[in-house]
């Protein structure tokens, strides 16, 4: 088996663990990346086998691939409070801090996390780190807002592009990647938070309630 398909492996092991917490009647938060759609692809098993459930979704392609595989999933607008969000992450750590948005979803992901009872990651092992920072921070920034933010992150902000053309959230808005030391990853989340024009980042410090790591089939949960 190749890195890849052991890495694959591990996703859908990471997400057989998470989706194993879904109740009858829960409001499901579906996360965004390929380890979450894992998720998706198992939780759908589980609706087909008679779980009720309904969900909202972090990205038009989360809630189009789970409206397909035969999950009710809501306007998120519309929805005050979540049971469970399941999603992936780029890294995690011990302490549960998380960097998300290599997927584009974050600022999405986030505020599903926000209205969550509990939020749980899902990942293979090559996201695990003794602390996250070895991966740069995805800002989502105000167009009208793209050239100061820039500026004020320095050198280490890149925008985000596909191909030649720059990159686009489900929100319209273009992603700064910056590449910053992450020492004092509060301090950093603290900056972001209090820049006028940006709209969400990848570092999630408060939002993860649990993780299930799987390296080479062996599921690990991490909580506080
Ligand atoms: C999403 O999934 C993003 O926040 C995160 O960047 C991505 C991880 O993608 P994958 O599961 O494909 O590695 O939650």
């Amino acid at each position: 088996m190749d890195q890849q398909d052991s890495a694959d492996r591990d996703k859908a092991a990471a997400a057989a663990a998470a989706v194993a917490e879904v109740e009858d009647g829960m409001l499901v938060g579906l996360g965004t990346g390929s380890t979450a759609a894992h998720a998706i692809r198992l939780l759908a098993a589980r609706v087909a086998d008679g779980l009720r459930i309904t969900a909202v979704a972090t990205s038009h392609a989360s809630a189009e691939q789970a409206r397909a595989a035969g999950i009710r999933v809501l306007d998120f607008a519309q929805v005050a409070r979540v049971d469970l969000t399941i999603d992936g992450a780029d890294r995690i750590d011990p302490r549960l801090f998380a960097i998300k948005g290599a997927g584009g979803a974050m600022l999405r992901e986030k505020i599903v996390a926000a209205a969550s009872d509990r939020m749980v990651v899902i990942a293979d092992g090559s996201k695990y780190r003794q602390a996250i920072g070895d991966a740069s921070v995805p800002v989502e920034v105000l167009p009208f807002a793209l050239a100061s933010v820039a500026a004020r992150l320095g050198e280490g902000a890149m925008l985000r592009q596909v191909g030649r053309a720059p990159y686009h959230t489900d929100n319209g808005n273009p992603v700064l990647d910056w590449n910053v030391t992450l020492d004092d990853p509060r301090a950093v989340a603290s900056r972001l938070d209090a820049m006028p024009g940006v709209l969400g980042h990848g570092l999630f410090l408060d939002q993860v309630d649990a993780a299930y790591v799987a390296q080479d089939g062996v599921v690990t949960r991490l909580e506080q």
